[in-house]
């Protein structure tokens, strides 16, 4: 019987450094559920199943060729936008992803688009334009109807500007 008190506390402080380790509880901070589940949200916050983790963010290849539109619709409905791409790593990431799926350099459109405004780049997912890796003499704007970003264009694998009706394969970026 004396012996019960004692499993009381040394379980009590079993339990609490348990979940201080699990749930990283901050100090002195009590295990609400809201606590717990905030902090189970963030260490489960990997990226969804056949999504690829890259500088914090999650990629998706989709093989299937669409349309620019349709690309990115497809994107919006896994709560995702067409990739944004903000750094040469970041350009290198996405091409590994594609090479890893494909088993080539896929032609593959990413959310870049000047459809609103002639020159005036935007990615669908709102970040801002400001690295960029257009290949020679490109983006031309060929026939005034170029408007849509594809990468892995040519030989030397940079960006290029092209009819938004064209039919390629996507890739897809969302937040963790
Ligand atoms: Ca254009
Ligand atoms: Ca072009």
């Amino acid at each position: 019987m004396k012996m019960f008190p004692v499993c009381v506390f040394v379980c009590a402080v079993m339990i609490l450094t348990h979940a201080a380790g699990e749930y990283f509880l901050p100090e002195g901070g009590t295990a609400t559920n809201q606590t717990v589940k905030r902090h189970l949200a963030k260490r489960s916050s990997d990226c969804p199943g056949g999504w690829t983790l890259l500088r914090g963010r999650c990629f998706l290849y989709v093989p299937g060729p669409m349309t620019w539109a349709k690309a990115e619709r497809n994107c919006l409905s896994m709560g995702a936008n067409l990739a944004s791409v903000h750094s040469i790593t970041e350009y290198h990431g996405i091409q590994h992803l594609i090479v890893i799926a494909s088993h080539g350099y896929q032609e593959t459109w990413i959310g870049g688009s000047d459809a609103q405004e002639e020159k005036a780049w935007l990615w669908t997912d709102g970040t801002a334009f400001h690295y960029s890796n257009w290949c020679r003499g490109e983006p031309n704007n060929l026939w005034r109807n170029q408007h849509c970003l594809q990468i892995n264009h040519s030989g030397s694998k940079c960006w290029d500007d092209v009819a938004c009706s064209k039919s390629r394969p996507s890739v897809c970026v969302k937040k963790m």
